[in-house]
């Protein structure tokens, strides 16, 4: 049986969004982060010592988005998993924009705002992180005028990833009433049952 490891309260949030967004059966193994990472029995499913991983009877993979594509391909169809090549690579396209071209400057905020003791934080590398957020966000916002999801009509493995990495947004303060197309769909996206159940997990 599928195993998912990893808090909840995490980046392994998203696989366990991904893996309810299927309907898989699948065991929640909640490492924490409080050291467990770095335990040997969890360095041999992930040598990184980070959250989350799976182990899909046997086939161990790490790093959240390739989890969640994988995830999406072996068990998803169409149009969650896209069915053309060109569909698949927009979901590839806006999963990896996701990782790097927003979730560096939302994890700083998120360390000099709230999660560094208070003396570490650096209120200007936050400030710093929310102006280097502005122009992916513009571009995000300026996609989703007029389409409801990123590859078009349909809600796909893309808003998923996608709206996984900006779920961080509204929790750490970051003003989005400046992008309101963006706004109202990572909104969509949150309200899903899937991404809903994803707080009662550990
Ligand atoms: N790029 C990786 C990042 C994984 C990562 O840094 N996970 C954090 C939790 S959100 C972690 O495991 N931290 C514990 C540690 O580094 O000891 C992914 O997306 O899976």
């Amino acid at each position: 049986m599928l195993k998912v490891y990893g808090t909840s309260m995490s980046r392994a949030g998203r696989a366990l969004w991904a893996a309810e967004e299927l309907g898989l059966k699948f065991e929640h193994v909640p490492v924490g982060l409080d050291g467990s990472t770095r335990k040997p029995e969890h360095l041999r499913l992930n040598p990184n010592g980070h959250i989350p991983v799976i182990d899909d009877d046997g086939t161990i993979v790490w790093e959240s988005m390739a989890i969640n594509l994988y995830l999406a391909e072996k068990y998803g169809k169409a149009p969650f998993w896209p069915s053309s090549p060109a569909d698949r690579a927009r979901a590839y396209q806006w999963s990896f924009w996701g990782m790097t071209e927003t979730e560096p400057h939302l994890i700083a905020v998120f360390r000099n705002r709230m999660m560094l003791p208070k003396e570490q934080r650096d209120e200007q590398a936050a400030t710093n992180a929310l102006e280097s957020l502005k122009a992916p966000l513009k571009v995000l916002d300026e996609h989703l005028k007029g389409r409801p999801h990123l590859l078009g009509p349909d809600y796909t493995v893309a808003d998923l990833n996608v709206a996984s990495v900006l779920l961080l947004a509204p929790m750490i303060g970051v003003n989005l009433s400046e992008v309101p197309a963006a706004q109202a769909w990572l909104e969509k996206c949150l309200a899903r049952p899937a991404a809903q159940k994803i707080g009662g997990y550990k």
